[in-house]
């Protein structure tokens, strides 16, 4: 941790043991998406592989036009280039780093439009990704200049909670009658799908491939970040509904990205994505993942630990502030706390609060949160009770768990590349007398 400036980001995976960072190009390739790799066709333009991948994303959400993009902020970066006027503002659910970051980059202002319960992490609100409707009128209405209201499936920063498909077609109906694009990102749709299958009333009976294109549907286009729901490791693309939109952007992906039959990907990363697009619509997939989110979040609630409620999609967020009550936000509990379970367990978590926050909006009081993130179809529950272990033997030592401070500082996504040096020291907190579970480890 000390060579990593505690910072999770700057440690080795081989000094991991349970990488719980994010699940963003870490899910297991399945056999189906190794094999079309071998069809990759790395043709520079006209890529056989590109029309599959396009095929892939117009059969299951809809949208006629897609623009491929390495990942997902290279769609991000395009969508701001091509909507964002200086001046202009995009309202959203909270916000996510990258997105904001792009946005601001191209000269527009984020505002928050969430509904309250998102910043809560005890409030049960079954959809903390709904957007507050008053709120996003009361922007419309004030006559500002919105480059485009966005929606973001399974809100990440507020814990992988999803919106309902009531609020989303109140938000597009709003937005689209002041004549203003509707995006969604959409980077977890799969996960939000099967929450409105399982929570919203009157969709119990549509399959995961029905609700993730009524949701689709909804937006006049969507980013997406394909590392997630789509189990690629590097991938993703924007899809639009509009020829003119998707033209404007096809002349931005040209300059940042590469040929619009690539955007970035090598021909086998497009076959993988094709294919991983369709695998995203298996209910038992979307239901094994979400299932170990909600089997790790149980065994912390039952151990009395303070994390985000409902357990959302993708991750269990530990409450940083209702953990170490003894340190002011500034002091970077989060950030502090993900160091903590490192040294106690060899899992590896990521910061959500005030580092993540951004630079000059400090002091900050939103979420404080440390994400143990699961990638998909990797890890067993022998592994969760492992990190459940970890966490609970911190929570009994939490007294002694010191703040932060920075010690380097970058000006732009701080959270990436920051370093920090500990208050005071970090008690002893590796677990003894245990044997840590076996993993499969590919000798080098
Ligand atoms: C994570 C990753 C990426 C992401 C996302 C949403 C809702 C866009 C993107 C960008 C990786 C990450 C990114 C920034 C800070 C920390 C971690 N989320 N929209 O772990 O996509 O990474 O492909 O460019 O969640 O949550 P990409």
């Amino acid at each position: 941790m000390d060579e990593a400036g505690y910072n999770t980001f700057l440690l080795r995976s081989e000094d991991v043991f349970v990488d719980l960072l994010t699940d963003s190009g870490t899910s297991a390739l399945s056999q189906e998406q190794r094999a079309a790799m071998e069809l990759g066709d790395e043709a520079y333009s006209g890529s056989r592989s590109f029309f599959r991948l396009e095929q892939a994303a117009r059969d299951v959400f809809g949208y006629p036009y897609v623009i491929p993009t390495h990942q997902g902020r290279g769609a991000e970066h395009l969508l701001a280039r091509t909507l964002v006027r200086p001046g202009s503002i995009v309202p959203s659910n909270l916000y996510f780093t990258t997105s904001r970051e792009h946005v601001e980059l191209a000269g527009g202002r984020w505002v928050d439009v969430a509904v309250t319960e998102a910043s809560v992490p005890d409030s049960t609100f079954p959809f903390k990704g709904n957007i507050d409707l008053a709120k996003l009128e009361e922007v419309l209405a004030t006559g500002y200049d919105v480059a485009y209201v966005r929606q973001e499936a399974c809100l990440n920063m507020a814990g992988g909670q999803p919106f309902s498909i009531e609020n989303l077609t109140a938000v597009s109906e709003l937005t689209r009658g002041y004549g203003v694009p509707f995006i969604l990102d959409a980077t977890r749709i799969s996960e939000n799908a099967l929450f409105v299958k399982e929570r919203e009333p009157g969709y119990a009976q549509h399959s995961l491939t029905e609700l993730i294109r009524l949701i689709a549907q909804h937006a006049d286009g969507a980013i997406f970040s394909s590392k997630k729901d789509h189990f690629v490791p590097i991938g993703g693309f924007a899809a639009v509904g509009d020829l003119e939109l998707a033209r404007r952007l096809r002349e931005q992906v040209v300059v940042y990205e590469g040929f619009p039959h690539y955007g970035g990907m090598a021909g086998h990363d497009m076959e993988a994505l094709a294919q991983g697009i369709r695998e995203s619509t298996d209910e038992r997939v979307v239901r094994a993942y979400v299932s170990q989110a909600r089997y790790l979040g149980e065994l912390l609630e039952d151990a009395g630990v303070p994390i985000v409620l409902p357990v959302g999609a993708h991750a269990v967020f530990v409450d940083a502030k209702t953990f170490l009550p003894h340190l002011d936000q500034i002091e970077c509990p989060a950030q502090s706390l993900a160091a903590a379970f490192y040294l106690a367990g060899g899992v590896r978590s990521m910061e959500r609060g005030i580092v993540s926050g951004q630079h000059g909006h400090d002091p900050y009081d939103g979420l404080e949160l440390v994400r143990l993130t699961l990638p998909r179809r990797v890890y067993t529950q022998e592994h969760l009770t492992w990190v459940a272990d970890v966490v609970t033997h911190v929570y009994a030592r939490a007294e002694q768990v010191p703040g932060l401070r920075f010690t380097y500082e970058p000006e732009r996504l701080r959270f990436f590349l920051a370093r920090f040096a500990p208050l005071a020291p970090f008690p002893e907190l590796a677990i003894e007398g245990r044997e840590t579970p076996v993993v499969a480890v590919g000798a080098a």
